[in-house]
């Protein structure tokens, strides 16, 4: 269902009134940048693979076979080399850089807000810019757990032989970040909720801290159990880069 004119005009008054916009984030807002969602039309888990996708970032599965996590991960950590931020991201830096929007939650672990440049940024599902011993707890930075993830079937840690895993929130661990996103989303006066089926909790629960206005931008079905659709202010079932293209010959930001 595309979005008309006047959905546009609506949502561009409404970033222009709020003075303080809050935006959760989820995979939609890197698909254009080629990396794939899990639930989208193209996502992982409508992939083939030996097991079920949705065990890939099972905490439990992955003690168990961990190598299985790091023949995906390498294509990952290759592929990522190769991406930029879309326009989404490159938008939402802009919008923060004006001073209106106060903070981004993502669900993502790949950085691009961080390479688009936005500075406040809260990676609830943590990311794979530093990997930790899960036995003694060493520490290894991006550059060296890359060159053993890529040289190691399993990387293992240099001081006790422990298996080393990136810092990525897996289903069954605890989320970071949780008190503060709830602040920064509880303190807006809009949330923009970005590319997210909003299936997964605890971030699903996140918009409901909302006391604001909610725009839902993703395309596709988003979950109605955890936000319900009487709580959207504004829908729109659409491309993400191409809304906000749209919404930017209102709000005429500078995108760089
Ligand atoms: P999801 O459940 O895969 O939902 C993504 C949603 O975005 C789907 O409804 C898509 O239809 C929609 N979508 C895809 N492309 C676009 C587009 N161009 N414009 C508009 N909408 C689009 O992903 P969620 O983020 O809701 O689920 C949370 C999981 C996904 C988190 O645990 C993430 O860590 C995980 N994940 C992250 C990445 C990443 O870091 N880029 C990639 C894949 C999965």
């Amino acid at each position: 269902m595309k979005y008309n004119h006047e959905t546009i005009l609506k949502c561009a008054s409404m970033v222009k009134e709020a003075e303080s916009i809050a935006v959760l984030s989820g995979a939609g807002v890197s698909t254009s940048s080629g990396i794939p969602d899990f639930r989208g039309p193209n996502g992982i888990y409508r992939r083939k693979y030996d097991i079920e996708p949705e065990r890939i970032f099972d905490i439990d599965f992955f003690s168990r076979d961990p190598a299985f996590f790091f023949k995906f991960h390498r294509e990952f950590l290759k592929a990522l080399k190769e991406v930029s931020p879309s326009y989404t991201h490159r938008f939402l830096t802009a919008l923060e850089r004006e001073g209106s929007l106060k903070g981004i939650v993502t669900q993502n672990i790949d950085a691009l807000h961080h390479k688009a440049g936005s500075k406040n940024v809260l990676e609830i599902h943590g990311g794979v810019w530093k990997s930790t011993c899960l036995s003694c707890g060493k520490s290894y930075d991006y550059e060296t757990s890359w060159k053993k993830t890529m040289e190691e079937e399993i990387p293992h840690c240099e001081k006790c032989g422990g298996v080393i895993k990136p810092d990525i929130v897996f289903f069954g661990e605890d989320v970071k970040h949780l008190e503060e996103s709830r602040s920064i989303i509880s303190q807006a006066d809009l949330l923009l909720v970005l590319g997210s089926s909003l299936t997964v909790v605890p971030a699903a629960l996140l918009p409901s801290c909302c006391n604001g206005k909610i725009v839902v931008v993703n395309k596709g079905d988003v979950s109605g159990a955890y936000l319900s659709p009487n709580r959207i202010d504004l829908r729109i079932d659409g491309d993400l880069d191409e809304f906000f293209g749209d919404l930017n010959e209102e709000l005429n930001l500078t995108i760089q």
